[in-house]
């Protein structure tokens, strides 16, 4: 491997499963560049995803990794940090993973404020499972499972997270690389748990949220914004029309890792010695 990385050197040989022109294609592209400019070495990073189509990408970067099961990958993250601190510890998913199955957890888990970066990869649908509506999904969506349209209002995942406490909260699309690349650079530089939701289109199901839909209902925000201040990304996620793009909030408090003191050793570090007559014996007692 070369001295200076490149996003090559985050590739894997695995054989891609996505459709050809996904929106996931350029979240992987980015995050690739994103930890080769920020001089990440594949051996530090520990990416760790939920299911869905979304959720295969962990097979496409090279790092250490879990995929891991449907709406739980943000505990398993937060173990990972909390068991390996010098990690950069990455999670991402869809929005179905997120918002819907893994909701108690992403609250949680911005409640918390580990040192990680999670990913949403929001295509408005449940992608893997051959395009039903997802908490994200725009009213009216028409599904197998919903012949006469979404009847409900999409969640507002952004804002939830912001009401839980987050410390760091951007939006970005898949089709905009270095715009997204910058997204995700801030992103895991910053000390705590942050939030990047990317608009990703599932070009096979999803017929309302379109790579020219985007084009159409996003926009970036210019240097008025004031990211420290919290009411107004409150304003800026609540406000009708179209999509905002960029940072909407940054603020600096103590990660879960600073608070949890104790100076028991890294889990990683502890010989594989136990006493297994013990653990069985425990075991037993449960039968
Ligand atoms: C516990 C559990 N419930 C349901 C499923 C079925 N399932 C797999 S992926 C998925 C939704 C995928 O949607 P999303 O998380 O948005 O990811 P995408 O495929 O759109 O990237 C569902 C319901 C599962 N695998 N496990
Ligand atoms: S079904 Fe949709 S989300 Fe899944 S790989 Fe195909 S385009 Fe992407
Ligand atoms: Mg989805």
């Amino acid at each position: 491997m070369s001295a200076v990385l490149t996003p090559k050197d985050f590739a894997t040989a695995t054989p891609s499963w996505w459709c050809p022109g996904c929106g996931d294609y350029g979240v992987l592209a980015a995050l690739k560049s994103a930890l080769a400019e920020l001089g990440k070495n594949p051996k530090d990073v520990a990416f760790v995803s939920g299911i869905g189509c979304s959720g295969k990408i962990t097979g496409y970067l090279h790092s250490y990794a879990f995929h891991g099961v449907h709406g739980r990958a943000l505990p398993v993250a937060t173990a990972v940090k909390l068991a390996n601190k010098d990690l950069t510890v990455i999670a991402a998913g869809g929005d179905g993973d997120g918002y819907a199955i893994g909701a108690g957890h992403f609250i949680h888990a911005v409640r918390r404020n580990p040192d990680m970066t999670y990913i949403v990869m929001d295509n408005q649908t449940y992608g893997l499972t051959k395009g039903q509506s997802s908490p994200t999904s725009q009213t009216g969506y028409v599904t197998g499972t919903s012949p006469h349209g979404h009847p409900e209002a999409p969640i507002n995942g952004l804002g939830v997270a912001l009401a839980a406490g987050a410390t760091f909260l951007a939006r970005g699309l898949s089709a905009h690389p270095k715009q997204l690349t910058e997204l995700l650079k801030q992103a895991i530089q910053h000390k705590g748990f942050s939030v990047v939701e990317v608009e990703s289109p599932c070009v096979t199901y999803n017929k309302i949220n379109t790579y020219a839909w985007f084009k159409e209902n996003v926009f970036y925000l210019d240097d008025t914004h004031d990211a420290s201040d919290k009411n107004a990304a409150f304003k800026v996620l609540m406000a009708e029309g179209k999509m905002p793009l960029g940072v909407f909030y940054r603020h600096d408090r103590a990660t879960l890792e600073e608070l949890l003191t104790h100076d028991a050793p890294p889990v990683a570090r502890l010989a594989l010695n136990g006493d297994l007559k013990r653990f069985a014996k425990i075991q037993n007692s449960y039968r």
